[in-house]
């Protein structure tokens, strides 16, 4: 049997086999110890659970860049010089990498897909050849689409912003490509489609008047909505909050920001939130923070899996691999129901001196491995811990008597005020965060 069954032309990363679980034990750099994909946990496969994407920017067109020197990755698929047939052979590499990891989902800009042309038109006949071909890929390997977006942050033209652009004519060529992005979307049966606004922000605040951005973000974004339902799109928008990189104020800081946002421009019940883990970091939160902050608004869509390093503060964008994180993590989404159209989407980078084409599936295996452990774990932590008792008995003043009525409204001011003057000094009622720390790292342990 071919190694790369599906795709039939050449084999971009020979020797590496269908990725097989392998259980814990197993020293096979090149198998899951903890991603069993029809493992039932909690009622659901962890497939299911997880619904891990692989990202189409880092992993194939990306070379390995950095401000201070060129790309260091071998990627044979950008050989040609002929940009459309380097796009087409890049998919062909994509499809057989998605493949052999046996991932269900994966993720796209516009312009990771297909270069841009000379014109709009031309720009939009090349990316529906290439849609159309990733729409064979797809029937043909059962692969399915997360989400699509456009880039539009990276062209020249985008440099003051592209829904928030001070020039109009820099929002026609960003709705541009939204509009063609979202036909992709729609073509390839997306689940979402998402915003990330990299240059929706600014650089100096004396030339810029924010409110008018704010409100041109406002119409947009409702614009997009709008063609999108008219197309056929059913799943769900959603907005990726990041507070700066490259801006240096970017609107979208964090979740509670965009909530606000999302509900003052009537857009909360088509959009959601896409809550990347290195966004957090950059905002000054912690990843579960988002997530919550996310979910308690009813906003929690799906997820950009990464993380930062601590020893700096940029967007590093590495794979997960930290367990305590993913546990967090993974205790939020389980709470608040699990994805609906979201996703675990990697949306993390190899390293600069990571070369082979090998590192790409190591460092995947270690993201999904650190994510179906930290499923185990939490789900062990929400099904047999007192954590959630004890969390709902801190409250348990609000669930009746005064405390109720406060709740429902019933009370004014001076009522708390009497209430206080008949009650006394309330006693002091421990937190338990000690307690609360050593549980979860006992369920870390103990999770099989
Ligand atoms: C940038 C980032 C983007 C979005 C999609 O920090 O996260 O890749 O996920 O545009
Ligand atoms: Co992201």
């Amino acid at each position: 049997m071919s190694a790369n069954p599906h795709i039939g032309r050449q084999e971009y990363f020979p020797g590496i086999p269908k990725i097989a679980y392998e259980g814990a034990e197993s020293d096979n750099p090149l198998a899951f110890k903890a991603y069993d994909a029809g493992r039932v946990v909690a009622g659901k496969t962890m497939e299911e659970h997880l619904r891990f994407a692989v990202c189409y920017w880092h992993s194939f067109c990306a070379d390995g860049g950095d401000p201070f020197g060129p790309g260091t990755r071998k990627l044979p698929w950008k050989a040609k010089a002929d940009p459309v047939a380097a796009a087409e052979d890049k998919l062909d590499a994509a499809f057989e990498f998605f493949t052999k990891l046996g991932v269900p989902f994966w993720c796209f800009h516009d312009r990771d897909l297909a270069p841009e042309g000379a014109s709009v038109a031309e720009s939009e006949k090349w990316l529906q050849h290439l849609v159309d071909l990733a729409g064979e890929r797809q029937k043909s390997t059962g692969m399915k689409l997360l989400w699509g977006t456009a880039n539009v942050f990276s062209h020249p033209r985008y440099m003051n912003g592209a829904s928030t652009n001070p020039d109009f004519n820099v929002v026609t060529h960003a709705a541009a490509q939204v509009k063609a992005a979202l036909d992709a979307t729609v073509a390839l049966g997306g689940r979402s489609y998402v915003f990330w606004g990299g240059r929706e922000g600014y650089a100096c605040l004396f030339n810029t008047d924010a409110k008018r951005e704010l409100e041109h973000m406002g119409r947009f974004l409702g614009m997009a909505r709008d063609y999108g339902r008219s197309i056929g799109f059913k799943g769900t928008f959603l907005i990726e909050p990041k507070p700066m990189e490259p801006m240096y104020h970017q609107y979208d800081v964090d979740a509670q920001t965009v909530a606000g946002f999302l509900r003052e421009h009537g857009l909360a019940g088509d959009f959601k939130l896409n809550v990347e883990a290195n966004h957090a970091t950059l905002a000054g939160h912690s990843f579960a923070h988002e997530l919550q902050m996310a979910a308690d608004a009813g906003l929690l869509g799906s997820i950009d899996a990464n993380r930062g390093n601590p020893q700096n503060g940029w967007d590093t964008d590495q794979f997960p691999t930290d367990l305590y994180d993913t546990v967090q993590a993974m205790l939020v989404v389980l709470a608040d129901g699990g994805f609906k159209d979201g996703g675990l989407n990697f949306d993390a980078k190899v390293r600069r001196e990571s070369t082979d084409g090998e590192d790409l599936f190591l460092a995947h295996i270690g993201g999904m491995d650190t994510f179906a452990r930290g499923l185990l774990i939490a789900a062990n932590i929400l099904e047999n811990s007192p954590l959630a008792d004890f969390r709902k008995q801190r409250y348990a003043s609000f669930d009746s008597g005064k405390g109720r009525d406060f709740e429902d409204g019933k009370l004014g001011l001076a009522d708390l005020r009497d209430l206080a003057a008949a009650g006394g000094e309330p006693d002091k009622v421990s937190g338990k965060q000690e307690w609360v720390e050593n549980l979860i790292n006992d369920y870390i342990f103990r999770t099989k």
